[in-house]
């Protein structure tokens, strides 16, 4: 594998990645070369199809990060496609129970682990390495998270972080949010809010995976950071516009 992000995300360091919800390559190759660590294409409610990961994730992986991609959903074709062109590591949405968590793996690695069918030409091209390498490295080299975002999965969290297989748990802070009563953008300190991201940290910790969290703005990503995740998403590429634009308008009205 080119960069390998199992061995990035065994430092005990904050790993932020941008989130890219609208689709281009040449969007792609700008995110990656941004001070973020690597950039994930959401393919669940962003705007990017097949057509356009297959380009994009070449110039994220041209740029010397690793490119990676929250699925649609847990369905096998869906995850496959994303693994063959070439993400270090996919996040599979709406994770309830330990036998999806189960169905996960066994889409996303080949066998003995799990059931991936061999066709990833496009991701043997962009680990840089004949076929059969990729074939003998693919399982270990290419991350599974699952999404931990509703109560079902809150109640089912110990199960399914015990899955072998599995790489990490992935918090969703708004549809964790919505499913606990809270709403949109919910405040993380709520009690029964942060109780739920503790048992979560725990779960993984405990079972040796990787903590995974949507930050997307500086007091979340601290928030998440603070209670032991590692794989953090920073920020979306919509909110650095947003950033961007206001920080330089307010800039300019001082000068
Ligand atoms: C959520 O917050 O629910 C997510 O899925 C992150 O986009
Ligand atoms: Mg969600």
């Amino acid at each position: 594998m080119r960069f390998d992000l199992r061995a990035r995300l065994k430092q005990d360091k904050p790993f932020y990645f941008i989130w890219a919800t609208m689709p281009g390559a040449i969007l792609a190759g700008q995110l990656a070369r941004l001070p973020y660590e690597g950039v994930c294409i959401d393919m669940q409610h962003g705007l990017s199809g097949f057509g356009d990961v297959v380009t994009m994730v070449p110039e994220i992986i041209a740029a010397g990060k690793p490119a990676m991609i929250r699925v649609l959903w847990n369905e096998p074709g869906l995850i496959g496609q994303a693994l063959d062109v070439g993400a270090a590591a996919i996040i599979v949405p709406m994770i309830n129970s330990a036998k999806e968590a189960a169905a996960l793996v066994k889409a996303a690695k080949y066998p003995p682990m799990g059931m991936r069918s061999w066709g990833g030409y496009a991701a043997v091209q962009a680990a840089g390495v004949v076929p059969a390498a990729y074939l003998a490295e693919a399982n270990a080299g290419t991350l599974t998270f699952a999404m931990v975002e509703t109560q079902e999965a809150l109640d089912n969290v110990d199960a399914i972080a015990a899955t072998p297989g599995l790489d990490g748990l992935f918090i969703g802070p708004n549809d964790l949010g919505i499913s606990l009563g809270h709403g949109l953008n919910a405040d993380l300190t709520i009690p029964n809010l942060d109780a739920a991201v503790r048992k979560i940290g725990a779960a993984a910790a405990k079972n040796g995976l990787i903590g995974g969290a949507f930050g997307g703005n500086p007091t979340n990503c601290r928030y998440f950071a603070e209670r032991g995740f590692r794989y953090i998403v920073g920020v979306t590429e919509v909110g650095l516009l947003a950033a961007g634009a206001k920080s330089l308008i307010a800039a300019t009205e001082q000068i």
